[in-house]
C-alpha cells in the first residue's frame, strides 16, 4: 500500500467515528511550539564561562555540543528541517551575541545584543520568545537573586528583568508577533528557613519593579514559572506554585507551568482546565520529569497526550503558549530536540483526531462504560498514517528517515567539534 493509500484508509476510519481529518491537519499546522534553544549547548549560553547553577543540571557528555552562536544556529536549522510546521524559538538572555571585544553584564544587555537572533528568526519567518537568565552568574549569591536580602544583588536582577522586557518588546516589534517572556528564578534554601515570608515579599516587590517598566502588553506576554524544588534547594522554593499563581492572578500576568515542577503524582494535564477558567492564557514548559525535574526528552507518553488533549479540548489552543524545556546531554542533542518536538506535535495530532464532542457527550450523559471503551479503542486508531502524511505534506522527513541525516551531521559536523 502506498503512503497515500494508507492515509486514505486511515482517514476513512477516523471519519467513520466523526473526526474531520483535514480540519485536524489544518489546525495542527497552525499551532506553534516554542523550541528552547538551550538543548543545543547544555544551557551554557554565550555570555560567561562558569558552570550551570541554579539547582538545574544537565547530565551526560555526548560529544558535539554547540560552542558558538554559529554552531547553535546551524544545529537549530538542522532540527527545524526535521520538524513539520512553523514554530518559535525560545532564547535565554545568556545567549546574547557580543561583537568581538565587546561584553556587557546581564543588567545592561540591549536589543542590539540579540540582533543576530532577530535576523535568524526573520529569515525563517519565526517568532522569538525570551527568558531572563537568573542563574549561572556570580551575582547569584547564596542561591538567591530577586529575593535576595542583599540589595545590590536584588537590584542587579531587577535591572536584568527590566532589560529583558525591553528586548522582548524589540523581538515582538521586529518579528510582528508577540514575545512570551518567562521569568523563573532558582531562589531557595537547602534547609528549613526561619523566615519563609521575607524572601517571597522581596520577590514580589522585585517583580513589581520589573513590571513597572513601560511595555506593550499586546506585544510582551510576561509569564511566571513556579517550581517545587531545585537541587541543593530542597526545603524551600521562593517561587512556589502558590506564590506564582497568586502573583500572576493579582498582577494580570500569565502563569507558566513546567510539568517537571510538581510532586510526582501531580499532573499538569489536570491543572489546565482550572487555570483556563480563571486566566486568559497559560504558558507551558513541556518536559519529562523522571523522579525529579530531570528534564528528559519529551516522549509520546500518556501525560504528554493528556496535556495535548486539554489544549485542544479548551476550544482555543492559542490560549496555551506551548514551549518545550529539557536538556539531555547524554545523547545526540539534535536527535533529542527533534524527538521532543515531533513527539509533542504527534500528541497534538492524537488529540485533534479524537472524537472529543462525542466523548464529552458520553461523559455528560453518564455513559461511562462507553466512554472508557471509546477512549481505549482510540489508542489503536492509525495515527501513524496521518502523521506520516502531515510530515510529507509539510516537507519534513517521514518516520525514522530523519535519523540518517542526524548520523551524517554527527559524522560531518558534530564530531569535528573538539
Ligand atoms: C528550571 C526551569 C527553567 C529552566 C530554563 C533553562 O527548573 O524549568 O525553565 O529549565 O529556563
Ligand atoms: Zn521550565
Amino acid at each position: 500500500m502506498s503512503k497515500n493509500e494508507r492515509f486514505e484508509a486511515a482517514k476513512a476510519l477516523y471519519e467513520g467515528i466523526g473526526v474531520d481529518v483535514c480540519a485536524a491537519l489544518k489546525q495542527l499546522k497552525s499551532i506553534p511550539i516554542s523550541m528552547h534553544c538551550w538543548q543545543g549547548d547544555d544551557v551554557t549560553g554565550f555570555d560567561q564561562d562558569g558552570p550551570l547553577t541554579g539547582g538545574i543540571q544537565t547530565t551526560g557528555n555526548y560529544p558535539g555540543k554547540a560552542r558558538t552562536p554559529e554552531e547553535l544556529m546551524a544545529d537549530i536549522d538542522k532540527v527545524l528541517s526535521f520538524v513539520p510546521g512553523k514554530h518559535k524559538l525560545n532564547l535565554h538572555a545568556s545567549y546574547a551575541i557580543f561583537d568581538q571585544g565587546e561584553w556587557v553584564d546581564r543588567d545592561a544587555i540591549e536589543p542590539k545584543h540579540f540582533k543576530k537572533w532577530v535576523d535568524f528568526a526573520k529569515k525563517r519567518g519565526m517568532g522569538l520568545d525570551f527568558n531572563p537568565t537568573c542563574f549561572s552568574h556570580e551575582m547569584v549569591k547564596d542561591n538567591l537573586t530577586l529575593s535576595s536580602p542583599d540589595e545590590e544583588v536584588r537590584r542587579f536582577w531587577i535591572r536584568h528583568g527590566q532589560a529583558c522586557i525591553r528586548i522582548s518588546q524589540y523581538f515582538a516589534e521586529e518579528l510582528g508577533q508577540p514575545c512570551v517572556m518567562n521569568i523563573w528564578i532558582p531562589d531557595g534554601y537547602k534547609d528549613t528557613p526561619a523566615d519563609r515570608t521575607a524572601p517571597r515579599k522581596r520577590f514580589a516587590d522585585s517583580l513589581d519593579e520589573i513590571l513597572s517598566t513601560p511595555y506593550d502588553k499586546e506585544k510582551v506576554i510576561v509569564c511566571l514559572e513556579s517550581k517545587v524544588f531545585g537541587i541543593g534547594m530542597e526545603s524551600y522554593t521562593v517561587g512556589s506554585a502558590e506564590f506564582c499563581l497568586n502573583y500572576a492572578a493579582t498582577r494580570g500576568i500569565t502563569p507558566l507551568m513546567d510539568n517537571g515542577h510538581y510532586h510526582p503524582t501531580e499532573v499538569v494535564s489536570d491543572k489546565l482546565s482550572s487555570m483556563l477558567l480563571f486566566f486568559d492564557r497559560v504558558a507551558l514548559h513541556v518536559t519529562r520529569g523522571v523522579r525529579w525535574d530531570s528534564d528528559h526528552v519529551v516522549l509520546f507518553d500518556d501525560e504528554t497526550k493528556e496535556i495535548a488533549k486539554e489544549i485542544i479540548a479548551c476550544g482555543d489552543p492559542s490560549r496555551v503558549k506551548i514551549g518545550l524545556d529539557f536538556f539531555d546531554a547524554s545523547i545526540n542533542r539534535i536527535a533529542a530536540w527533534t524527538i521532543g518536538m515531533r513527539n509533542f506535535q504527534k500528541a497534538l495530532l492524537y488529540a485533534l483526531l479524537l472524537p472529543l464532542d462525542r466523548m464529552k457527550a458520553l461523559q455528560h450523559e453518564g455513559r461511562n462504560t462507553e466512554l472508557l471503551m471509546l477512549q481505549e479503542e482510540m489508542k489503536t486508531y492509525p495515527l501513524g498514517a496521518v502523521w506520516d502524511f502531515f510530515c510529507e505534506e509539510n516537507g519534513a522527513p517521514v518516520r525514522e528517515e530523519w535519523f540518517k541525516a542526524v548520523e551524517a551531521y554527527e559524522k560531518d559536523v558534530l564530531s569535528k567539534r573538539v
